[in-house]
């Protein structure tokens, strides 16, 4: 699995269209995905096409930021977007859980699509594990910035005068839920709404483009055996 990492996003003065090299990144993902599509001989060689996107949210406890907004507005029907609240550690366990309703109030009111976890009413322990990940949305995290041994044991956390803010346990933050789903129980999922959502808007949207000018209908009428031969010759 391959991770991307913004730095610096929205640290100018004017962050307007800093979301653009973002959109920009996972719009080409999926035109050299359609490329591969497009050839006779079909062949992806892999899926570089981005699954989810974690957006940061900051820790202010006053919902979230204009640029929070526009970025998540015109990402989300682009990418499977999962807020994230940052350094949940600086909230306590009441302001978390407000901080938490009053951004999916905010979502809401913008009409801003999340990834949604589905809706599996066949199998039980699925059923129970969306409906315990949902709850979590969006997800609070810590990240370390040490490993603290107690006991023998290593943990990671932050390490403070009155205590230690453990990354990995559920009762300080979401982070395990976070990883477990995006790497382990909702991956395919998120794959599958790539494919199926984001990437077949991008897909129409393209065709229809291509399909008013005559390039395209050059491409499309084009012989499948001169297009072969082509595509030998650029890969040779
Ligand atoms: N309290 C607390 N501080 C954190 C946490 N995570 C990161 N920080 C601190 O926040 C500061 C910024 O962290 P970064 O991870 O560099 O933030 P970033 O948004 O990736 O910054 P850029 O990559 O420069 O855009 C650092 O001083 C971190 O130590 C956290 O979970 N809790
Ligand atoms: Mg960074």
């Amino acid at each position: 699995m391959l991770q991307h990492d913004t730095p610096g996003f929205g640290d100018a003065v004017d962050n307007s269209n800093c979301w653009v090299p973002i959109i920009e990144y996972i719009e080409s993902k999926y035109e050299d995905y359609l490329n591969c599509e497009a050839r006779v001989t079909r062949k992806q060689s892999s899926d570089m096409r981005i699954h989810c996107c974690l957006y940061f949210i900051q820790p202010s406890g006053h919902g979230l930021k204009s640029l929070d907004v526009e970025f998540m507005k015109r990402l989300c029907d682009k990418v499977n977007i999962i807020p994230v609240i940052a350094k949940a550690d600086t909230l306590t366990a009441d302001e978390c859980n407000l901080f938490k309703k009053q951004i999916l109030n905010e979502i809401a009111l913008h009409k801003i699509k999340i990834y949604e976890f589905p809706d599996t009413y066949d199998d039980d322990e699925e059923h129970k594990l969306n409906k315990s990940l949902k709850e979590r949305v969006p997800f609070a995290v810590v990240g370390s910035n040490a490993v603290i041994e107690i006991d023998g044991k290593k943990l990671r956390g932050r390490k403070y005068p009155w205590g230690i803010a453990e990354v990995e346990n559920l009762e300080h933050c979401d982070f395990i839920a976070l990883r477990n789903m995006v790497i382990r129980t909702h991956l395919q999922d998120l794959k599958d709404v790539t494919n199926n959502v984001h990437y077949e808007n991008y897909r129409c949207k393209k065709l229809a483009i291509l399909g008013s000018d005559n390039k395209s209908t050059r491409i499309l009428n084009k012989n499948p055996l001169a297009q072969m031969d082509e595509e030998k010759e650029s890969m040779n």
